[in-house]
């Protein structure tokens, strides 16, 4: 899905035009994959566009930052600030949000101590990530035969843009082998996410999802999804998962700022069908919550305009 263009990118403190917010070809970050990310979407509400839970994705951001030793020149105000800023001058009703800190032109070698950080935050129109179809009805998922990164080899509870290539391999392999999306193991063999997504199944009333301890990001709508869950009265546990356990779910869905809620219709060819009663009641409300329709969740909507 091509990008569609917005006018001004944040860039260090100031706005730029689109096709102006480039960087250098020895950017660092470009060679060796020394970035840290976020993804955090706005949505259209009565009160203009609200970012869903956008202080805890930066704070994520930062935190990221601090695993890689990166010193982010701006504090979680400011950079709170700036992304409300963005939107605003943009005049997007609802965008997926993009902040990247990098580390720029100066040096070439591994210590990245002595490198400049920058940081620039994008906001463009951007649908959900797996498609409608894929929300109504589910995906289709492989399990990957890429190993989610040991947390020993890189700290995968950052967002950080080199760990990345590892979930492109597992997506890539996925979709040629004609699935929608890839389910990564650790290295003991269980359950822990999918390329771009935490993972959630339902088994005898329960919602089930892998601990952090698994590998798995620590996802924003992974923590929003186990609060509403409970708040409806559903069972929560975090539990290491098998592979046998994702193809014997009574259902199964994956969750991300990107994708949203998206069920899970089968994994390696056994099926789990057209999205079950939970699924659909957590979707529901979901929905509902990032639209600022449901007043118990107000405080993780945070106004562009105010
Ligand atoms: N796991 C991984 C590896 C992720 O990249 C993401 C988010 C998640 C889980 C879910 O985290 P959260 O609920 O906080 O979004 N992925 C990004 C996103 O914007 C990038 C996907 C293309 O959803």
């Amino acid at each position: 899905m091509p990008i569609e263009k917005t006018a001004k990118i944040w860039m260090d403190g100031k706005l730029v035009d689109w096709d102006d917010a480039r960087i250098h070809v020895l950017t660092h970050t470009l060679h060796y994959g020394s970035g840290v990310f976020e993804g955090i979407r706005a949505y259209p509400t009565a009160n203009g566009p609200a970012v869903f839970r956008l202080t805890d994705h930066l704070r994520r951001l930062l935190q990221s930052a601090h695993l890689f030793l990166m010193d982010v020149p701006y504090s979680l105000e400011e950079l709170v600030e700036a992304t409300k800023e963005t939107i605003r001058v943009n005049e997007v009703e609802s965008c997926y949000i993009r902040p990247i800190a990098f580390l720029g032109y100066g040096e070439m070698g591994l210590n990245p101590l002595p490198c400049p950080v920058n940081v620039s935050i994008a906001v463009w129109p951007w649908g959900t990530y797996l498609g409608d179809e894929a929300v109504k009805h589910g995906v289709r998922l492989q399990v990957s035969s890429w190993r989610r990164m040991d947390p020993n080899v890189n700290p995968v509870a950052a967002k950080g843009t080199g760990i990345y290539i590892n979930s492109s391999l597992a997506k890539v392999e996925a979709l040629k082998s004609g699935y929608d999306e890839a389910i990564l193991l650790n290295s003991q063999g269980f359950v822990a996410e999918c390329t771009g997504e935490n993972i959630f199944v339902v088994k005898d009333g329960s919602l089930v999802t892998p601990p952090l301890s698994s590998g798995a990001l620590e996802g924003v709508t992974r923590d929003s999804v186990m609060t509403i869950a409970s708040d409806l009265g559903i069972e929560v546990r975090e539990e290491n998962l098998l592979r046998t356990d994702l193809y014997c779910a009574d259902e199964a869905f994956l969750t991300g700022t990107a994708a949203e809620i998206v069920p899970m219709r089968s994994v390696d060819e056994r099926e789990i069908g057209e999205p079950g009663e939970i699924t659909r009641k957590i979707q529901e409300t979901y929905f509902a919550t990032v639209h600022g329709d449901v007043p118990q969740y107000k405080e993780w909507l945070e106004y562009a305009r105010e």
